[in-house]
């Protein structure tokens, strides 16, 4: 794949629990590594902060948070990354990115507490940098937990899975959601790789189409 414009792309890759998120986008930084392009793969939460050690206690159980709380939690924990980001997609380096503010807005909703919407969640996401292209892997909450079942942090229950899908599917139909696409993560991981590196070059070839409207997007 040629890199004629300076800039890196933006990959984020979304979808439930267990739709194979790590495997896919380990295999997506390799495919694009192995072309010869500058790639850094990060994921969020990132645990590793002191923000993003609350969260993992959080998901771990061992701690509680209010639910809007814990919601800009990881709202910050993406917002303490944005200048990062910004900076390596600028500077040439393609940034690969396990899950980002969509996995925000979803989780968060599916708890269906009455005064935190999709529309509420969406709004601490507004300004992050925008994802070129954001990969659904979706896949059944049933197909999902045949994969050897849920792990143990708290949302890896079948019904919250449930409404986590429905949340993904009314987000992708949102306009402003445009960065969307969906592959059927129940394939095979040979042929989800195929389908996955396929659309991002197609990316970068309409990024290097339209060049003149490089960057400055946010979400
Ligand atoms: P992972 O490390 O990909 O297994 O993600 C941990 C869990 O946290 C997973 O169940 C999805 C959930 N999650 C990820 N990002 C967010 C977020 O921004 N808000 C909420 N409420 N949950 C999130």
């Amino acid at each position: 794949m040629d890199t004629p414009s300076h800039r890196g792309l933006f990959v984020v890759f979304e979808g439930l629990d267990r739709s194979g998120k790590s495997t896919q986008s380990a295999r997506l930084v390799r495919n694009l590594k192995d072309q010869g392009h500058q790639v850094r793969h990060i994921s969020f939460p990132d645990r590793t902060t002191p923000i993003g050690q609350m969260i993992n206690s959080y998901l771990k159980g061992q701690s509680q948070q209010e639910d809007h709380v814990i919601h800009l939690l990881f709202s910050a924990n993406r917002w303490e990354a944005a200048e990062s980001i910004s900076h390596d997609i600028a500077s040439g380096t393609t940034i690969v990115c396990d899950r980002y503010y969509y996995s925000g807005c979803v989780y968060s909703a599916a708890k269906e507490n009455p005064s935190l919407s999709l529309e509420w969640a969406r709004r601490p996401e507004e300004g992050l940098p925008r994802p070129d292209v954001c990969l659904f892997l979706d896949i059944s909450p049933e197909k999902a937990a045949e994969r050897g079942g849920f792990g143990h942090e708290r949302y890896e229950q079948s019904e919250m899975q449930k409404r986590v899908r429905e949340l993904f599917l009314r987000l992708r139909s949102s306009p402003d959601e445009n960065d969307f696409v969906t592959v059927d993560a129940g394939q095979p991981a040979d042929v989800v790789e195929k389908e996955v590196l396929q659309i991002v070059v197609k990316t970068r070839e309409s990024i290097d189409a339209h060049r003149s409207s490089l960057r400055s997007v946010h979400a």
